[in-house]
């Protein structure tokens, strides 16, 4: 029953070694979060800088912001958001669509709700590596229905980036990453290999389950769950009710990350001249200037 893609246990299982219930907080312009990476308790997993999961209605949202130095992956679990950057670029992401946005050297944007009601998601930054911080800006957009996809007893996953039960994403990912979106039935079990050496997390969106060990506690909605070394991630739902959460791994970049509001570099004076280039509108902030969303 076992195959070599989904081993039944694990050489040197990943157990939980932090886990962290996210509270509300608010963001952007009257815009809600949990933040599990990013906020005080995880300030950081090595390449992951900050999870939130947003919940945004009209007229809130986070109007024109600029980023530098890392990736925004925009996931919408239910609902739809519209962007538009600098460079006259607009799209709207709904239910199941991901925006995977590699800032690189400068982005201006905008990202605001595109229908009546609560919109949710979840939005992940993943650093770049030093030598990757200043290329050029690039997107990539996978609608729902482009998502790869792979079900077995009583798992199914949606494939953001990576593989799992042997299927695996196209999408392309400068920093090596892994990031999925699991929903499993009561009464199942999941095993899924992570390589040894990424840093990985589980961010619960709605049930509970069980992680790293048989008898560990129940981790449930809204909790981040940072995993420790090993080869794999098991997991039990023995609730009676479905169980959904996200898996993100990465192969760590080992450098310094100095962070200020959305710039992230490596040095206190990386930080300054990316200020200062948003500013005078140079190194990539060019069209910041004459640019509006409004
Ligand atoms: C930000 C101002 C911002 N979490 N989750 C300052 F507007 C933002 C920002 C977001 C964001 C956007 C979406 Cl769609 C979802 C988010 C923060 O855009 F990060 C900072 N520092
Ligand atoms: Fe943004």
């Amino acid at each position: 029953m076992s195959s070599s893609s989904t081993p039944v246990t694990f050489e040197n299982p990943r157990k939980v070694m932090k886990k962290v219930l996210s509270l509300s907080q608010s963001e952007g312009d009257g815009a809600t979060v949990r933040r599990s990476i990013g906020g005080c308790e995880l300030r950081n997993v090595d390449p992951f800088l900050l999870l939130d999961e947003f919940s945004v209605s009209k007229p809130a949202g986070f109007p024109d912001h600029p980023h530098r130095g890392f990736e925004t992956v925009t996931y919408m679990l239910d609902g739809a958001f519209t962007h538009q950057d600098f460079s006259g670029r607009k799209g709207t992401i709904r239910t199941g669509d991901v925006q995977w946005m590699m800032a690189g050297r400068g982005i201006v944007h905008s990202e605001m709700p595109a229908a009546d009601g609560v919109q949710k998601g979840l939005q992940l930054w993943i650093n770049l590596a030093s030598k990757d911080k200043m290329i050029e800006p690039r997107y990539q957009e996978i609608e729902s229905k482009d998502i790869s996809q792979a079900e077995k007893d009583g798992v199914a996953v949606r494939i953001i980036v990576g593989e799992a039960f042997g299927v695996r994403s196209p999408v392309y990912t400068r920093t090596p990453t892994m990031y999925m979106d699991f929903t499993m039935q009561p009464g199942s079990q999941l095993h899924q290999p992570i390589p040894e050496g990424w840093n990985a997390f589980v961010y619960i969106i709605e049930g509970e389950g069980v992680f790293g060990k048989e008898n560990a506690v129940p981790a449930s909605a809204h909790h981040c769950v940072v995993l420790g070394a090993g080869d794999g991630l098991s997991v039990w739902n023995r609730s009676g009710a479905p169980l959904r959460f996200a898996l993100a791994a990465g192969q760590p970049l080992n450098e310094p990350v100095v962070q200020q509001g959305p710039f992230v570099m490596n040095s206190r004076a990386q930080i300054q001249q990316a200020m200062e280039d948003y500013y005078y509108g140079r190194n990539g902030f060019e069209k910041a200037s004459q640019w509006s969303s409004a």
